[in-house]
């Protein structure tokens, strides 16, 4: 029996041995510092994230279309997180022309952490107007400031016209009077069966264009084809058809 060390055997003890073994410990604790590391950060950032003081405005409405001289009312929620009581200041801005907006109580006061409401009326006066506003609902408290949006448009009188039309007579209607904001709604035919298509000519140029009103192209003379726009110009305009450049018409538009 040798007491000669083979060359495995040394081996074996490199990877086995009391040195081997103290490096293991030791990887074994810097895998454990690590993962202690990453735990505590992990849960850090989750407490900071979630302790962060918040408030969120919420709308009972995505967006609102109202008619001139009448009023609507929807609702603001208020939430907040991780804010001390208090009050709760409410305000609105952007409003269209001639619109007015009131809270119910536009100085709610609020627990910590908890949630409130108010009643947002929004009335649009005899001559209000403007199709694409959109309003901003501010809510503040304890330093903290956070908006709501909402998409707003004022819908004006709406005209029902019973218009025909030929390339040797014209149009049988030859004024329409609107004020901006108003509904024009056109029951065309074609009194002498050729095609004819109506439009607004706001810019002057005896041509559609796009932002001008354009009916689609329409001939019967019994089967009448409906077209409707919105007086979105003030002033005094001509109306054609787009074959027929001697069918006039005049469009008389006022400030509401
Ligand atoms: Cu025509």
């Amino acid at each position: 029996m040798t007491r000669n060390r083979s060359p495995a055997r040394n081996e074996q003890m490199l990877t086995t041995g009391p040195a081997a073994r103290g490096a293991k410990r030791r990887e074994k604790l810097v895998a454990m510092i690590v993962g202690v590391i990453l735990i505590v950060g992990i849960g850090t950032s989750v407490f900071i994230f979630s302790s962060r003081p918040d408030l969120t405005v919420s709308l009972s409405k995505a967006s609102l279309q109202i008619q001139r001289g009448t009023l609507q009312t929807l609702q603001v929620s208020i939430v907040t997180k991780n804010l001390a009581s208090g009050q709760v200041s409410l305000s609105t801005s952007n409003l269209p022309t001639n619109v007015t907006a009131s809270f119910s109580n536009p100085a709610p006061q609020i627990q910590a952490g908890g949630s409130t409401k108010s009643n947002l009326t929004i009335t649009a006066g005899e001559h209000a107007y403007g199709q694409n506003s959109t309003l901003t609902i501010t809510a503040t408290t304890n330093g903290l400031t956070r908006q709501a949006t909402l998409p707003i448009a004022v819908v004006g009188n709406t005209y029902n016209y019973n218009i025909g039309g030929s390339y040797t007579s014209g149009w049988n209607i030859t004024t329409i009077n609107a004020v901006e904001g108003d509904v024009i709604v056109l029951h065309q035919t074609s009194t002498d069966s050729l095609t004819h298509a109506f439009f607004v000519d706001y810019n002057g140029n005896a041509m559609p264009d796009p932002n001008e009103p354009l009916s689609s192209n329409f001939n019967s003379q019994t089967v009448p084809i409906t077209f409707s726009f919105i007086v979105t110009q003030v002033g005094t305009f001509t109306y054609y058809c787009r074959y027929h450049p001697n069918m006039t018409g005049t469009l008389h538009s006022a400030m509401p």
